[in-house]
């Protein structure tokens, strides 16, 4: 099996190996983990480093003097380890107060309260080290049409997040802020459901560079859509800034299971995208790669360490079997064969004129289309059974 080195950048939220197997329909089956043992188990399995909401560290509603006791300890810990924390985010969806949302409940006062909040996360966060926030709003949502004006409430998170940017920027912090899409659960339809819908909203906020995505797996797969493509169309805009890693079988609730336990083929080729930047090459991957799964309520703690080095395993097997897909002559020629490289080519010649694209009669008037009926196949079978074969450790 493959090692994990720091290079690697794999991290782990606290809530998620901490998680204690409580759902909707039972309790906990697990005790709740102390950070310090958390941390020193974390560099164990071979982390680089944790990431956490200020709830999974110090309960909502702590004192002063017990959120930073709590501070304090984790500080040793990290030193102790060398683990980093290369990203934190605000738990706006646990407690009561924000059972309609934070930034865009219809409550003016629990927004303000919000917002305050999230500032408290922010200087931990930079005091830490940390360079990206990520916000998901799984409470800003509805059930009910008729319980939320949509534009109002995306006007609100706009206004949050601009005053968010405005705030990082004067305090000269070295932050940038990742917006995690998911389409439900909790809220019956959660606001900025997918990544093409938050790309839209970043582009309208006012300090638009300081914002990307922290897109999760199941998240975009629980919306029917292809993860790796949307990662793809991430990187095409600059806005990969984070990812949460796991894995989901179809569309239903969120599952959180281990990375790659899931659409195996789906994880292959976003690892391929992460570490190599796709078939046709382009700009690769170089945050942390972050594990938001959840250990099945199943399984003792042994079994929360196993599903952790699962995390590591598979995504270093999967980095693996890519570089060895890239590297094969036949999967080479059968991209050439499907024409993937040909897609790189600008569908207009270097200072083709409208004028003389519309002289060029092979493009229209000689271009022969009958030769497509039966004839010039792509090959992307050949070629997806060519990854499998790579993915099943078969080449
Ligand atoms: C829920 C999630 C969240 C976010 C986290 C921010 C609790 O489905 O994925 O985990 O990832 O709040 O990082
Ligand atoms: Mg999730
Ligand atoms: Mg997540």
């Amino acid at each position: 099996m493959p090692t994990p080195t720091p290079a690697d950048k794999f991290t782990f939220g606290l809530w998620t190996v901490n998680y204690n197997g409580a759902d909707p329909f039972g309790g906990p089956t697990r005790p709740s983990m102390d950070v310090v043992h958390v941390v020193e188990k974390l560099a164990e399995v071979g982390a680089y480093g944790m990431t956490f909401h200020d709830d999974d560290l110090f309960a909502f509603g702590s004192s002063d003097a017990d959120r930073q006791s709590q501070i304090d300890r984790l500080k040793g810990a990290l030193e102790a380890t060398g683990l980093k924390i290369p990203m934190v985010t605000t738990n706006l969806f646990s407690a009561p107060v924000f059972k309609d949302g934070g930034f865009t409940s219809n409550d003016r006062a629990v927004r303000r309260f919000a917002i305050r909040k999230v500032l408290r996360q922010i200087d931990l966060g930079a005091e830490l080290g940390a360079e990206t926030f990520v916000m998901w709003g799984g409470r800003e949502g509805a059930e009910y049409d008729s319980a939320k004006d949509i534009r109002a409430a995306l006007e609100r998170y706009r206004e949050a997040v601009n005053f968010l940017g405005d705030y990082v920027v004067e305090k000269g912090y070295n932050l940038r802020f990742a917006i995690e899409p998911k389409p439900n659960e909790p809220r019956g339809d959660i606001l900025l459901p997918t990544v093409g819908h938050a790309l839209a909203f970043i582009e309208s906020l006012e300090r638009p560079e300081l914002v990307g995505l922290n897109p999760e797996v199941g998240h975009e797969q629980m919306a029917g859509l292809n993860f790796a493509a949307g990662i793809a169309q991430a990187l095409y805009h600059g806005k990969l800034f984070h990812i949460d890693l796991n894995g989901q079988r179809g569309i239903k609730y969120d599952q959180d299971l281990v990375f790659g336990h899931g659409d195996l083929h789906n994880a292959f080729a976003l690892v391929d995208l992460l570490e190599n930047g796709g078939l046709n090459g382009g700009p690769a991957y170089e945050g942390p790669r972050h594990f938001d799964y959840k250990p099945s309520r199943t399984e003792d703690e042994n079994g929360v360490w196993d599903s952790a080095r699962a995390n590591i395993q598979t995504y270093l097997l999967l980095k693996e079997r890519a570089a060895a897909f890239r590297a094969d002559p036949e999967v080479q020629a059968a991209l050439e064969a499907a024409r993937v490289t040909e897609l790189s080519q600008p569908t207009f010649g270097e200072g083709e004129t409208y004028d003389d694209f519309v002289a060029d009669r092979s493009a229209y008037e000689d271009f022969d289309t009958s030769a497509y009926l039966g004839g010039k196949g792509f090959g992307f079978v050949k070629l997806q059974q060519l990854a499998t074969e790579h993915l099943l450790g078969a080449r």
